[in-house]
């Protein structure tokens, strides 16, 4: 199944709320600047449990929390909090529709596992906020522009179907609870913040066919970039495969995936017309980068390329501006792979 995140293509990049300074604790009162106020304990997977554990058989069983599940939950720290005991922060709200929202006892989140609505909202927070910590690791606010740099607000929905959305005209995420909630997977939460990037990157990203299957494909390909980043490989399902858990609830062959980075899909032959399945020709160039190049060279020369894009970009127009942001950053072994990516998927 491919169809699975919509992505509304409506409307103006908000202006992302900040936190205000006076709920920083005394600890980060020096930085200011960076707002980055307190921090709390809680726990998430990370990133799902399929990857973690190696283990395909793993299945929703409607939202219990099953004795095979117990070895994925993780206590992790919660950064950039606004020190209100909710999980609001510099980088993202978190606004639960489903049940009752998550508050710090004693100045940390209870544990709450995959049966607390609480879960979820917990895992949004982290992993929104991870996004970006990855953001910042490839220099982006230091050496580079910043990207992304707002408060995402992440609702997390009894959406009727499968599927989560980017809404670029509230800069907001809303994450479903179809199957496997879909914030049960670090890689659902990372695609969607995905669009987000791109959006702060060029208001209103996303308007025909090609460009709108570059934000599928880089989406697909940051979910990746930014888990490993986190929790390391090699991993114990293919690295290329995302959402490895979300994914059981509507795939029946293993490894289960949602969509691949490796595909072998080339330009024009494979195009057709559906945007997330399209999006495999783009994610294959990037994840081909990335092989040769490593992930932080890769990464930031793949997301310092976007600030070029136009919003309705071709995939040839996009594929130039990357190798020339390649060029720019790295040289010309750099623009080198990054061409090659591009002419074998048949993009240049
Ligand atoms: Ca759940
Ligand atoms: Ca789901
Ligand atoms: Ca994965
Ligand atoms: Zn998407």
């Amino acid at each position: 199944m491919t169809n699975r995140f919509a992505m509304a293509m409506l409307g103006t990049t908000a202006v992302a709320a900040m936190i205000a300074s006076v709920c920083a604790t005394p600890a980060a009162a020096a930085d200011a600047s960076t707002a980055d106020a307190s921090t709390a304990d809680a726990t998430v997977f990370s990133p799902n449990p399929v990857q973690q554990l190696g283990d395909e058989s793993l299945t929703d069983q409607k939202d219990a929390d099953y004795p095979a599940l117990a070895a994925a939950y993780r206590r992790v720290t919660l950064s950039h909090l606004a020190g209100s005991g909710t999980l609001t922060g510099q980088y993202v709200t978190v606004k639960s529709e489903t049940g009752k929202p998550a508050r710090t006892v004693g100045g940390d989140f209870p544990v709450w596992h995959r049966d607390a609505d609480q879960f979820e909202q917990v895992m949004g927070y982290y992993w929104v906020d991870t996004a970006q910590a990855y953001l910042q690791s490839l220099g982006f606010g230091t050496t580079l522009r910043p990207v992304n740099q707002r408060q995402i607000e992440l609702r997390i929905d009894q959406f009727g179907g499968d599927n989560s959305f980017f809404r670029e005209d509230k800069a907001n995420v809303t994450l479903g609870k179809g199957g496997v909630d879909d914030a049960e997977d670090a890689e659902v939460i990372v695609h969607e913040y995905g669009h987000s990037v791109q959006d702060s990157q060029v208001a209103g990203f996303g308007t025909n066919l090609e460009s709108r299957s570059i934000g599928e494909g880089f989406s697909d390909y940051l979910a990746v970039a930014v888990t490993s980043w986190a929790t390391g490989t090699p991993t114990l399902t293919p690295e290329a495969c995302v959402a490895d858990w979300d994914s059981v609830s509507y795939t029946s062959t293993v490894p289960h995936c949602l969509r691949r980075l490796d595909g072998t899909k080339v330009y024009p032959t494979d195009v057709i017309g559906e945007v997330h399945a399209d999006g495999e020709i783009w994610s294959r160039a990037l994840w081909d980068i990335r092989t040769a190049l490593g992930d932080k060279t890769a990464s930031t020369l793949i997301i310092e390329a976007q600030f070029d894009f136009a919003a309705d970009t071709s995939f040839r127009d996009a594929a130039l501006a990357t190798v020339a942001a390649a060029a720019r950053l790295y040289g010309s072994r750099a623009a080198t792979a990054t061409r090659t990516a591009f002419t074998e998927r048949g993009i240049l």
